[in-house]
């Protein structure tokens, strides 16, 4: 396994659009693999394959307490939603910003599993709300979308500024959370 880079808003390779998959082979196991690795090294709940600059539809999530319960969905659909939430989001291509976002507590969603084997499932409150997320990266959406311009535009000077600094916040490597 390797760990991958993640890219940092406002970086626009984060705005490219993830391509249907076609093919189930090692190959992308291993993507699937080393994203694991990667958001659970960096103490994420969720990431998409376009933060890591592969323009796939490819997304991992582990929602629960004890971080062993790692869910793969490819080429993720949303097919039915209810009931409005108001949730406090981040990011790990948004390190150290929170912020509110209406999103759908209660969806139904089908996917591809690392076979090819088409699935379907319901998901509520942090699952369903983490899909929701994910598949906006792989539309090149970002949270901070959601936000009015001028959030969007103080994140997206700190963050450059911290970036080219070398400074930006980073969980793996302080003991507190930020
Ligand atoms: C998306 O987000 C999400 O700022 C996944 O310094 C978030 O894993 C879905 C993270 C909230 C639903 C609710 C953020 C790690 C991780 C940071 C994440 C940070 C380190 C965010
Ligand atoms: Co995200």
């Amino acid at each position: 396994m390797s760990t991958l880079n993640i890219l940092h808003f406002p970086d626009n390779k984060l705005r490219q659009k993830g391509k249907d998959i076609e093919v189930f082979d090692s190959k992308l196991s291993k993507i699937a693999n080393d994203m694991l690795e990667t958001m659970y090294l960096s103490k994420g709940i969720g990431l998409a394959a376009v933060q890591v600059g592969i323009a796939i539809r490819m997304i991992v999530i582990d929602v629960s307490e004890t971080r062993n319960d790692p869910v793969i969905l490819i080429n993720p659909v949303i097919t039915d939603k209810a009931d409005e939430i108001i949730f406090e989001e981040g990011c790990l291509s948004v390190p150290g910003f929170y912020e509110k976002v209406e999103r759908f507590n209660k969806i139904k969603y089908s996917y591809k599993d690392l076979h090819g084997k088409s699935k379907e499932s319901n998901a509520d409150g942090l699952l369903a709300v983490c899909i929701q997320h994910e598949i906006d990266h792989l539309d090149g959406k970002l949270f901070v979308d959601y936000i009015s311009e001028i959030k969007r535009d103080r994140i997206s000077k700190k963050l450059q500024k911290l970036g080219s600094e070398g400074n930006i916040p980073d969980r793996k490597k302080v003991p507190y959370s930020i």
